[in-house]
């Protein structure tokens, strides 16, 4: 599985190049692309953000600058997806509904957030990690990346692939999920 992310700081990613995702990775079961957003930037000091149009506080990153970061991975068949606290909610069904996917693009905002031209352009899902507010969406697309990783076939040893450990750890979630609702 592939997995494309657009963000401003690919340095963060650091942690999922460890352990499990890994040597995945390492195995060639997953292919982990990070791409700066600032390497698309035209202007001779790499600016990539600029003022909300249509007036407002703070700066957002560029929809040029974006979109020919975006262009750089574009593929018809990849679920392009940006994280953001707006989005629905990941959820362990969403996680093994994404890892379906062959080719995913997450776009990764930080500081005030993406220009929404450009999400209503090509961004075909928003999703939030929870309900609460991060400086930037590197760490949910961590997040998703590990989640989903470990339904691709390889990741994870013999023994403790999704059928056998279905109905505990999944039902696990749920059962927290329910008594967290009540
Ligand atoms: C929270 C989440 C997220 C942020 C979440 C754009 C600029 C969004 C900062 C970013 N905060 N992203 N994906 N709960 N902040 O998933």
């Amino acid at each position: 599985m592939k997995f494309d992310v657009l963000t401003l700081f690919p340095e963060m990613f650091e942690p999922i190049k460890q352990s499990v995702i890994g040597r995945a990775v390492g195995k060639d079961l997953l292919e982990i692309n990070l791409i700066n957003i600032r390497d698309f930037s035209k202007d001779k000091h790499k600016k990539v953000d600029d003022t909300v149009y249509g007036g407002g506080a703070g700066m957002l990153i560029r929809p040029d600058v974006v979109y020919d970061c975006f262009n750089s991975v574009k593929d018809e068949n990849a679920k392009v997806i940006y994280l953001s606290p707006q989005g629905k909610k990941l959820c362990q069904s969403k996680v093994e509904e994404l890892a379906k996917e062959k080719h995913l693009i997450l776009l990764c905002g930080h500081y005030e957030g993406i220009d929404q031209r450009v999400i209503d352009k090509i961004v075909d899902e928003e999703i939030s990690i929870g309900d609460y507010v991060l400086t930037g969406g590197e760490i949910p697309a961590m997040v998703l990346i590990d989640s989903v990783s470990r339904y691709v076939d390889g990741v994870l040893a013999q023994g403790s692939t999704h059928e056998e450990s279905f109905s505990s750890r999944t039902f696990r979630v749920s059962s927290i999920y329910k008594t967290r609702r009540i």
